[in-house]
């Protein structure tokens, strides 16, 4: 059965015949998902990715259960709900203990397009980039159903990432991104901090990637915006949990 697209398929790049789906592992950090954790887990096109690892943040509904009848090739459970961050580096942690070369991150609110994981792979594969942030705002990207509010507040951000960094990025919050997971071994990059639990670690990530001089490129893609549940994240305090990496890093005050 055809599934309904709002935005054309997405044009396969042609490096993208060079992505070893083998060394791939998709983490999916997801709370309380039931209802769309086992359509994100059946979506990602194991062509691209053989692995697909999904972190049940200890959720208090079927969160896993779905995930494992949907095909997920591993789903971890936290005891306790640590926060997205903290799922994020649960994932990259058993990525990595698979010997896994590469990650991708997706929201496990069905919120990103799986099909357009070769927009983010391909440029590792092809060795320009060390890791690619996807971008719902650069040409090619989409946002379907996005709220007013959300368009104005994930515009300004990556304002402020540019002046804390100096580096131009147009979408520093969506959490589509792909990686080499060898960029781990850098001292610099402390993603064992506590302070990085929730909504910190991304944005920590994308910062200390570009610090160090990796090849950060982006690409544009899908941001779907459900009429009901996207989002758990409070104004206030998690978007400063967003913000505070670009201050604390930038005025050297955490590493
Ligand atoms: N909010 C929240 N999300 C978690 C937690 N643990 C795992 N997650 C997952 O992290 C992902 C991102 O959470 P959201 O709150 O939707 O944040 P977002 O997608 O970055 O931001 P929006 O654009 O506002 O939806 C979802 O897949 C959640 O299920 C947690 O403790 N809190
Ligand atoms: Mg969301």
């Amino acid at each position: 059965m055809a599934r309904a697209h709002t935005t054309p398929p997405a044009p396969i790049p042609v490096s993208a015949a060079l992505i070893d789906p083998a060394v791939v592992a998709i983490v999916v950090p997801a709370w309380n998902e039931v209802g769309k954790i086992g359509a994100v887990v059946r979506k990602v096109p194991r062509r691209w990715a053989a692995t697909v690892i999904v972190v049940d943040d200890c959720s208090q509904d079927d969160t896993a259960g779905e995930a494992r009848e949907a095909g997920a090739e591993v789903v971890i459970r936290h005891e306790t709900n640590q926060g997205v961050g903290a799922a994020i580096r649960t994932g990259l942690l058993e990525a990595r203990r698979r010997g896994m070369r590469y990650a991708a991150v997706l929201s496990g609110d069905d919120q990103h397009e799986p099909d357009e994981l070769p927009r983010i792979l391909a440029p590792l594969f092809a060795g320009e980039a060390d890791l690619v942030q996807g971008s719902r705002w650069l040409p090619g990207g989409a946002t379907p159903g996005i709220p007013s509010s959300r368009r104005w507040l994930t515009q300004l951000y990556p304002l402020l990432f540019r002046i804390a960094s100096g580096f131009p990025v147009t979408d520093g919050t969506n959490g589509m991104r792909a990686f080499r997971l060898d960029i781990l071994d850098d001292p610099r990059i402390r993603l064992e901090q506590d302070w990085l639990d929730r909504y910190e670690l991304e944005p920590y990530l994308l910062f200390q990637v570009v610090r160090g001089r990796y090849r950060v490129q982006e690409a544009p893609v899908t941001v779907r915006y459900h009429s009901r549940g996207t989002t758990k994240m409070r104004l206030i305090q998690d978007g400063w949990r967003i913000l505070r990496p670009l201050v604390f890093l930038r005025l050297g005050w955490r590493q």
